[in-house]
């Protein structure tokens, strides 16, 4: 695979379903879709929290499925803490999902990699199925593939490291600065934040709806100029 001019939409903490605010979380959908179709971007990641609950209505599930099947490019979807609708955690029951073949869902606990060979692109994921200081996101990230682009997803709390862990699902600088790929999406933190430190570019996108500033992270992968990162104000 070669390396070509990429442009990424990373977004995370969407929770539809949410019983606070339903219909704000379905615009923040909404605006995401039509973020990555005025961009023009070349794929989306999804940095967990999706769904608020397994509460969500299948009429909730179907309408997002069906979104993401007519951005008609390559989804790349973490679970977070709150998608245990689709992780089974916490006693829910898993919803048995049909996806589109455009919509890649990290199920494996130990982590697994996506690959689109039509971009050159592979995304490495580890789902959250046990939100606890003992669960850490970017624990297992594989050596970086002998060629193309790679990109990590991760849902979880960039901490310092310095004192005990004893937040759940913790990530920190130190794995952040060794982990061996061109960009880490995360989630799990509400608002737009450059977590980077000697390593890859880390961001946190941002949610696209609730009360703080609405965002996305809007990537570019160029072979010649490197990664660059900027959010992306909804309105
Ligand atoms: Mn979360």
């Amino acid at each position: 695979m070669s390396k070509r001019r990429l442009t990424l939409l990373h977004t995370s903490d969407l929770h539809l379903g949410s019983d606070v605010y339903p219909t704000e979380a379905l615009r923040g959908l909404r605006r995401v879709v039509n973020a990555a179709r005025s961009q023009g971007v070349d794929a989306v990641l999804v940095a967990g929290d999706l769904f608020d609950s397994s509460r969500v209505t299948e009429e909730t599930v179907g309408h997002v499925i069906q979104e993401f099947r007519e951005l008609a490019r390559p989804v790349f979807f973490v679970p977070g803490n709150h998608d245990d609708l689709l992780t089974g955690a916490n006693g829910a029951s898993r919803q048995p999902l049909s996806l589109p073949p455009n919509v890649h869902l990290f199920r494996e606990a130990v982590g697994e990699t996506f690959t689109s060979s039509a971009l050159g692109l592979s995304v490495w994921g580890r789902p959250v199925y046990d939100h606890s200081p003992s669960f850490r996101p970017l624990e297992g990230l594989p050596a970086r593939p002998s060629d193309g682009w790679f990109v990590v997803v991760a849902h979880g709390l960039v901490m310092d490291g310095q004192g005990t862990l004893d937040r759940s699902s913790p990530i920190t600088f130190r794995e952040l600065a060794q982990a061996d790929c061109d960009y880490i999406a995360l989630g799990h933190v509400h608002v737009f934040r450059d977590v980077t430190r000697e390593g890859p570019p880390a961001f946190y996108s941002g949610a696209p709806s609730g009360t703080q500033p609405k965002t996305v992270s809007l990537v570019t992968l160029d072979p010649t100029d490197g990664v660059s990162v900027e959010p992306l104000t909804l309105a």
